[in-house]
């Protein structure tokens, strides 16, 4: 009797574990709560340009893992594994990571680099233009930055214009 019920639960069991786990992805609630609330350091809510630039530093250095200054595709890779953070299916990958906001062209993050990307980004994510980001400016703006743009080889099609006299 306790033998044929110990193995119902047992079954139960595994069944929520299999469907949690395919749940579990890089857009983690959980996940995306606990990186808000690290950046939003006076915790009102919102994320002020100052917070945000404090946050950005701070990852910089977590991923700058031999303090160079400068971080290479493979500290990034290493710092996403650490944080285990799954690329998503549309991610880009760190090389193309670096290479979008790489100023000098060197294939490197630098401290500079990054400062500058990510003031552009908080630019970019504060949609209403109060100043701050609410949580799903940043939650769109993520999305949105981290994905491949598909569509970015029509915008810039060489128009060729004959000039006739
Ligand atoms: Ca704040
Ligand atoms: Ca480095
Ligand atoms: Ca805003």
């Amino acid at each position: 009797m306790t033998h044929r019920r110990l193995s119902v639960v047992a079954a139960l069991g595994l069944a929520t574990t299999l469907g949690l786990g395919r749940q579990a992805s890089a857009n983690d609630p959980a996940k995306f709560d606990a990186m808000f609330t690290d950046m939003d350091a006076n915790s009102d809510g919102r994320i002020s340009e100052d917070e945000h630039a404090a946050w950005a530093r701070q990852k910089f250095q977590r991923m700058d893992s031999d303090g160079d200054g400068r971080v290479t595709a493979s500290e990034m890779k290493a710092e996403k594994s650490r944080m285990h953070d799954k690329a998503g299916k549309n991610e880009m990958s760190a090389e193309e990571k670096i290479k979008a906001v790489d100023g000098n062209g060197d294939g490197v993050l630098s401290r500079e680099e990054h400062e500058t990307a990510s003031k552009i980004k908080f630019d970019q994510m504060d949609t209403d233009n109060d100043g701050t980001l609410s949580k799903s400016e940043i939650k769109a703006g993520h999305a949105k930055l981290m994905t491949k743009r598909a569509s970015t080889s029509s915008t810039t099609t060489t128009t060729t214009t004959t000039t006739k006299d």
